[in-house]
């Protein structure tokens, strides 16, 4: 078969996500409710803020701003995982940082399954944060042997998602209707099932362990637990919540509102009760109940150098010494003020975030730099000082570990945090996952460095090629 008649990764990617949307909000209605919010502070946000708009123009697909950025799945074995990591990459989707989330009490660690690179963020940005259940970490030892045993017996993928996987992999990628196919066969593993794998004992017994340990080993696949639209204004989204009949997660999750948004801000709708039935001894069916389910809604900021990301981890943890959120958001106001308080000492504009050290820019000639040919190589500083060059920020496009874990609780039922001995294991989550996973930090700066090397070659190449 030749080359190019295969479907490319990001389109398969992209058509991939749009069907999971389509999905979810089928299966979970309030999701569908909040993508009307979403969509409608976005364009009042746009109607009012014009050079917001020019922007967005620019640099983005301005019709694709409410869509899903990204999804989240629980996974319980090494060898689900590692199988998951074959399917992402036919999607264009591979592991990049490693997150602990022991220390905040949620018995998994995760990476995020991502494209890379600029051109396929663009086409379509969608990636799934994937956590795996770390039952090591579980003290009764009876439970996770039984766990296991469980887990041992399902299958998370169709014969056809393997099938057209290993058919990805021998030839290099997928015809049309291959593609076709696989987003059908793949879908099906991140689909809901309202009829648990265990006895309502078994599940009990599982949820006292650990509520995500319920979630993860009571189902016959890893549903997808929730998707996220981009927001232009999570301010505004998370105060309309309620008016639109669904309730909000305590506080957003990541830095405060500024001028110069950074990393990541997120907050969600609880997750919802809902209906399933559990194994009975004779073959029938027990009615019962299980809350794993929400929506979330995200507005990202400039990526920070591990510099600028240090600095980022100081602030927030001093505002959480001085109030912690709770989840029944009682303090959510104090908790506000404390983190607004905490980070006037983050750089409020682009000029000092960019001469700290403390932001990746991505670098580009102006109308001026354009026409001018210079003898040779000079610094950045003194180019933008000149208006020959020009800079703006690049966009995170990772996960935080506080706030993760604070999505994770505020959708595990508000009782009773559990402590674990923080334990990050990121070889381990390797050698499970069958690959390294990729550093954030150095993709970033690769991409600010090509930026600033394609400036300097345009600005000296002229004189070289007279
Ligand atoms: C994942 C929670 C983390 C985020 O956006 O930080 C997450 C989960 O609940 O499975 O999705
Ligand atoms: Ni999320």
């Amino acid at each position: 078969m030749k080359e190019n008649s295969f479907v490319s990764a990001d389109d398969i990617r992209a058509a991939f996500s749009a069907a999971m949307s389509l999905m979810y909000r089928e299966e979970v209605p309030a999701y569908g409710t909040l993508m009307e919010l979403v969509a409608k502070v976005n364009a009042d946000t746009l109607a009012a803020d014009a050079t917001l708009k020019e922007r967005l123009e620019a640099t983005d697909t301005l019709e694709r701003i409410s869509e899903e950025r990204h999804g989240a799945i629980r996974l319980g074995t090494p060898a689900e995982l590692s199988v998951m990591r074959r399917v992402f990459a036919v999607m264009g989707m591979y592991p990049v940082g490693y997150y602990d989330l022991s220390t905040a009490g949620v018995p998994v660690h995760s990476t995020a399954f991502r494209p890379v690179g600029e051109a396929a963020l663009k086409r379509n940005p969608f990636r799934v944060f994937t956590s795996l259940m770390r039952l090591d970490l579980i003290a009764d030892e009876m439970l996770r042997t039984e766990a296991d045993a469980i887990l041992e017996e399902r299958r998370i993928f169709t014969p056809g998602a393997i099938e057209l996987t290993e058919k990805a992999e021998r030839g290099g990628g997928l015809d049309k209707a291959d593609a076709e196919r696989f987003v059908v066969e793949v879908l099906e593993t991140f689909r809901w099932h309202d009829r648990a794998n265990v006895s309502a004992e078994m599940y009990e017994r599982l949820h006292d362990a650990h509520r995500l340990i319920a979630d993860v080993v009571s189902f016959k696949g890893p549903h997808i637990n929730h998707l996220t639209p981009r927001t232009l204004d999570i301010d505004q989204v998370q105060a309309l919540m309620p008016e639109y009949g669904i309730a909000p997660k305590a506080v957003v999750e990541g830095p405060p509102t500024r001028n110069c948004p950074i990393l990541l801000r997120q907050t969600s709708f609880k997750a919802l009760e809902e209906a399933v039935s559990f194994r009975d001894a004779d073959g029938g069916w027990k009615p019962g109940s299980h809350t794993a389910r929400f929506g979330e809604i995200e507005q990202r900021g400039i990526a920070l150098t591990p510099k600028g990301r240090a600095l980022y981890d100081r602030l927030l943890d001093e505002s959480r010494k001085i109030v912690r959120p709770s989840a029944d958001g009682s303090n959510a106001r104090e908790y506000g003020a404390a983190l607004a308080n905490a980070f006037d000492a983050f750089p409020d504009s682009w000029t000092e975030i960019r001469q700290a050290g403390l932001g990746y820019f991505s670098y580009s000639l102006t109308e001026k730099g354009r026409q001018t040919k210079l003898p040779g190589r000079r610094g950045l500083d003194s180019l933008i000082a000149d208006g020959l060059v020009q800079y703006d920020p690049i966009v995170y496009e990772d996960f935080l570990p506080v706030s993760a874990a604070g999505i994770f609780q505020s959708n595990l039922g508000d009782g009773g945090q559990q402590e674990f001995v923080a334990s990050p294991n990121q070889k381990r989550f390797e050698a499970d996952l069958g690959a390294a996973v990729l550093n954030e930090f150095d993709h970033y700066a690769g991409i600010e460095k090509a930026s600033i090397e394609s400036c300097l070659k345009v600005l000296t190449a002229a004189v070289a090629a007279e």
